[in-house]
């Protein structure tokens, strides 16, 4: 039975890449961190009987800054592949945490790799780094002839998660031509999910719309609608990551879907889906977006009521402006082909924000409290 070890399977990519490599008949070892709350939700129903002695799904409590802690973790595992997710991955928080995102998302990395080294594993275990189109950070000169963003384009990071994550780019690749480690950095262009964190923006979008919908809400505050980002399924993204492995040659992967959208289309987007159709009037921090049609009957929108306004709080000190990635090489040597394109992305978040938002809806009904989770 082949042995992985996942950083981060408690995120979004984690949750879905366990669940793929459990389907595939690995035994698969997570880190996760020790919280005061269950932080486990991810992967619950992956996870039914931790007393289970054949339960091929096994958890340890872990830290990427704790170099000891994954030493052990991987002396005991002995994996033949290790997907490194874990990191402080908002790039926003990334601006009031830079220490601690250059601690976890660049030397996390070095801890991974420099245990391999001591332990001698350097021919069994695989490697597999998240680096991300964030490294890019969005220069227009830095794209190639076809206007997109590819494997030999240039980096130039604009936040302090681009630069952490820049280390681990550069680390990954210094361990695979220094020590013959087979190690690949997969540079995933933004993927989204039902899973997707809160307050990533597709995911605070498509909650709101459907808290919106069913009057749970009144607005949405959003920063840039600007920024264009190319936007993936993470499914489709973590089937990516396994087949970066299983490659005869360790190399560095651009994983995209070669189309960029704003961030107000998505918007759009997202309120059509549920039959909602907007009007957007002014500019920069005066934009507002209006209900200019209902079409859906169960839903009570008022037309000409103002449900979204920018809140320049979310703006960043330094923003990507547009990003585009160029997936040739991943089509043409792995076989890259998603299933799903932006319309079933939307459709698929907000079909499970709006039945999560329905057991609010019943919850209220039902005479209890519902958290405020505002970002
Ligand atoms: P999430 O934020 O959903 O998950 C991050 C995971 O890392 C969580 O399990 C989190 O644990 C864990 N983590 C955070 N800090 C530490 C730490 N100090 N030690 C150990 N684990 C830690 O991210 P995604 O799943 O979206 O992304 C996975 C990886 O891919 C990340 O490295 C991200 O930077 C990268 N990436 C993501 C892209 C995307 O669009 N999603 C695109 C390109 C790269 P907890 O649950 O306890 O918070
Ligand atoms: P990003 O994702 O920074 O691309 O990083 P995020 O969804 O946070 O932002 C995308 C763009 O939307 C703009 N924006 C807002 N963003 C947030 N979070 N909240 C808002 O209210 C808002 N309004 C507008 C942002 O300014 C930005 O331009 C993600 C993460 O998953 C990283 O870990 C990963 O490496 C990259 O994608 C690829």
């Amino acid at each position: 039975m082949k042995v992985a070890l996942i950083t981060g399977i408690t995120g979004q990519d984690g949750s879905y890449l366990a669940e793929l490599l459990l389907e595939k008949g690995y035994m698969v070892h997570g880190i996760k961190r020790r919280s005061s709350l269950f932080n486990t939700d991810r992967i619950d129903h992956l996870y039914q009987d931790p007393h289970d002695p054949n339960q091929r799904l096994k958890l340890h409590y872990g830290d990427l800054t704790d170099s000891m802690n994954l030493t052990r973790i991987i002396q005991e595992c002995q994996p033949d592949e290790i997907y490194n997710l874990g990191a402080m991955s908002h790039v926003k928080v990334s601006f009031d945490s830079p220490e601690y995102v250059g601690n976890v998302d660049g030397l996390g990395t070095l801890r991974i790799l420099e245990a391999i080294r001591i332990l001698g594993l350097e021919k069994k275990t695989r490697v597999y780094q998240a680096s991300t189109s964030e490294l890019y950070g969005g220069l227009p000169e830095n794209k190639n002839e076809k206007g997109f963003y590819d494997e030999n384009s240039p980096f130039y990071p604009r936040s302090p998660y681009g630069v952490a994550k820049i280390y681990g780019f550069w680390i990954t690749k210094n361990y695979r031509e220094a020590y013959n480690i087979y190690a690949c950095n997969g540079i995933l262009f933004n993927h989204e999910s039902p899973r997707r964190g809160e307050t990533f923006v597709t995911r605070k979008i498509t909650r709101a719309v459907a808290k919106i919908a069913l009057g749970l809400q009144e607005k949405i505050y959003l920063g840039n609608l600007e920024a264009k980002r190319d936007w993936g399924h993470a499914k489709d993204y973590v089937r990516m990551m396994w087949m970066i492995l299983q490659a005869d040659k360790a190399e560095d992967w651009v994983i995209a879907t070669g189309v960029t959208t704003t961030v107000r289309d998505f918007v759009r987007m997202a309120f059509l889906e549920v039959g909602i159709e907007l009007e957007f009037k002014g500019s920069g921090v005066d934009e507002k977006a209006f209900v200019k049609a209902c079409t859906n009957k169960d839903y009570q929108l008022e037309i000409g009521k103002e449900i979204l306004s920018v809140d320049p709080t979310y703006f960043r000190p330094t923003e990507v402006d547009l990003l585009i990635g160029d997936p040739s090489k991943a089509k043409e040597k792995l076989g890259w082909i998603p299933e799903y394109d932006l319309e079933g992305l939307v459709k698929d978040m907000m079909q499970s924000d709006i039945k999560l938002m329905k057991k609010d809806v019943d919850l209220l009904k039902a005479g209890h409290k519902i958290l405020k989770q505002l970002e």
